[in-house]
């Protein structure tokens, strides 16, 4: 009898669950016109699209991955089992169990994927290019997509990244909590989402780099240690250690004690149109700067503002995308990225201020 092979096998078991997640995509797709004047039903349903496509890529990549390494052993006749009943383990139907003998249990999703908690662990396993991974930064956390930054040294997880304007960041809450963007092209933008982002700066011995770039393609960076932000709990507040870098420390709200007291960005919550954690008591700062983002009254730094086209820029706040100590509140920047990966790393490398 001939064989089946791994690869005329595997494909039956696979292909319907693709036809399953393009039916129910495209259900999804159906109920999203339906209820377009329904805010709260049409970011479930955003949230919804997004988790299928992932799932999506997650079963394209594991057809690839099965037809690459051929998970399933061609069918054959083998020597039956003669262990005894015993040694199975209780309570499963064993009947079966000559046939499945022939294959190699299938992971669960996911786990065929993934090893690596973040973007600096799958560059010192494989030394990939840039591109979407998936990453597990716990391991009881389903993976997700991440873009990394493979050059620069490389291992850089990126969380936010802002390149041509097409990404309207002027967003609610839910939407800075789940994340919102594209994640499929190099040139995509994005905002990874703040659970996401927290889970992945939670061990805090890490290192953040914020690239940016003007509208002439002149280049700066900044550096903060130990970037991480708290949970939804405690509305993302943000903390982070030593600044070094040539963009000037604007987080910090820049180099006078009044700027600072106004416009330090450690310690404050984060806040959006719809929930004003800002201690701008008169208004609300991401209101005005069309932006989520961690406002104190309000800002010398906000890297999810509004994208004007030409640099500079006039108008009631400066609500552009701004690094203050680098091009001042009213010059909008171009590129903007924020990334980041261990500090041990950054030490074994020798990374410094490299390119976007
Ligand atoms: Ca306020």
């Amino acid at each position: 009898m001939k064989p089946s092979t791994a690869a005329g096998f595997f494909p039956l078991r696979v292909m319907p669950v693709l036809q399953l997640l393009a039916l129910v995509f495209s259900v999804v797709s159906t109920q999203f016109s339906a209820i377009d004047s329904c805010g709260a039903e049409i970011a479930a349903v955003k949230r919804n699209i997004r988790k299928l496509e992932s799932n999506l890529l997650i079963k394209t990549w594991q057809v690839e991955h099965l037809q690459m390494h051929k998970y399933f052993r061609p069918f054959q006749h083998t020597v039956p089992n003669t262990k005894p009943e015993t040694d199975l383990a209780p309570g499963i139907d064993h009947s079966n169990s000559t046939n499945m003998s022939l294959m190699k249990p299938l992971p669960p999703a996911g786990n065929l994927i993934v090893h690596d908690k973040d973007c600096s662990e799958l560059f010192d396993r494989l030394r990939p290019p840039s591109g979407f991974y998936r990453i597990r930064p716990k391991l009881h956390q389903e993976p997700f997509l991440v873009y990394c930054d493979m050059e620069d040294g490389g291992g850089w997880t990126v969380f936010q990244r802002r390149r041509h304007g097409k990404v309207d960041f002027n967003r609610d809450w839910i939407d800075y909590r789940d994340g919102f963007g594209h994640f499929k092209l190099w040139n995509d933008e994005f905002w990874l989402g703040n659970d996401l982002i927290h889970s992945l700066l939670l061990e805090g011995k890490n290192l953040v780099k914020i690239d940016l770039m003007d509208w002439e393609g002149q280049r700066s960076y900044a550096f903060y240690e130990n970037f991480r932000i708290s949970d939804e709990a405690d509305k993302y507040r943000l903390q982070y250690g030593l600044y070094s870098g040539q963009a000037g420390d604007a987080l910090s709200g820049g180099g006078g004690m009044v700027e600072q007291w106004s416009a330090c960005l450690s310690g404050m919550q984060f806040s959006t149109r719809d929930h004003d954690n800002d201690r701008y008591y008169q208004g609300s700062c991401a209101k005005e700067n069309k932006a989520g983002w961690w406002f104190n009254r309000c800002h010398a730094a906000n890297l999810n503002g509004r994208f004007y086209r030409k640099g500079k820029y006039k108008g009631q706040y400066d609500d552009g995308v701004v690094w203050g100590t680098w091009k001042g509140l009213w010059y909008s920047l171009r590129h903007t990225s924020m990334k980041v990966r261990p500090l041990v790393f950054l030490d074994a490398m020798g990374s410094g201020g490299g390119e976007i």
